[in-house]
């Protein structure tokens, strides 16, 4: 179950419980890399877009559902020979009917542990530089059915995010773009209203 602030969100309840101050400096290169989109991630015509998955790998609801059903029975297929993914780890795939190029496909923990939400994002970019991919959507890992408190889980995404980027800056000339895609509003608000902590515009 979703925290009380998370339930009863409203972007005043950040305001209220935290300092909004910049955890990190400002940095013009990363911030030209970082966007927030609310979208359909099934639509979005980039080189991977990262799958809230299981560790079957083999399919389920939330964005996962979407994600099969608009890939068609050749990703099922990839994902089956994959034999799983553990919690925190990342695998990747064709993208077959979408019109992204590749899918990562990462299991974000059940519930509240913020080290295997922190891997999950991590994982997901190391698969990214593996491959030498340019661009990559995140969807709201763990932020559905598994439960993470939405609040929680975009500190999380956005600070392993911030950090990996602090970490590889040899990797930012091949970058072209890191995307946040949000789907519901309450993650829009959040998301907002987190950025400008960890990637401060001035
Ligand atoms: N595009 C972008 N984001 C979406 C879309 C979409 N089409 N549909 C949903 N979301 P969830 P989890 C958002 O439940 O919590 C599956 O059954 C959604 O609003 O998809 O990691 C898997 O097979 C939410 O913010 O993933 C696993 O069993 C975010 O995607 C389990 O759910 C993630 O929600 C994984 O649970």
């Amino acid at each position: 179950s979703q925290a009380y602030e998370d339930r009863h969100f409203s972007p005043r309840n950040i305001r209220r419980s935290e300092s909004l101050d910049p955890k990190f400096g400002h940095n013009e290169e990363f911030n030209k890399k970082i966007s927030l989109i609310q979208a359909d991630i099934t639509k979005l015509k980039i080189d991977a877009i990262v799958n809230a998955a299981n560790e079957t790998l083999l399919g389920g609801g939330g964005v996962d559902g979407a994600i099969h059903r608009a890939a068609g029975p050749g990703l099922r297929n990839e994902c089956w020979d994959l034999n799983g993914c553990d919690t925190g780890d990342a695998k990747i795939t064709g993208g077959y009917d979408l019109p992204c190029k590749h899918v990562i496909h990462t299991v974000g923990p059940v519930g509240e542990k913020p080290h295997l939400l922190r891997s999950a994002y991590k994982r997901s970019l190391e698969v990214m530089t593996e491959k030498n991919l340019k661009s990559i959507a995140f969807s709201n890992i763990s932020t559905g059915v598994y439960g993470y408190p939405r609040v929680k889980a975009g500190h999380v995404a956005l600070e392993t995010t911030r950090k990996w980027l602090e970490e590889h800056s040899d990797y930012l000339d091949k970058l072209e773009r890191i995307i946040f895609c949000v789907f519901e509003d309450d993650n829009k608000d959040i998301y907002e209203i987190l950025f400008p902590m960890y990637f401060p515009p001035s």
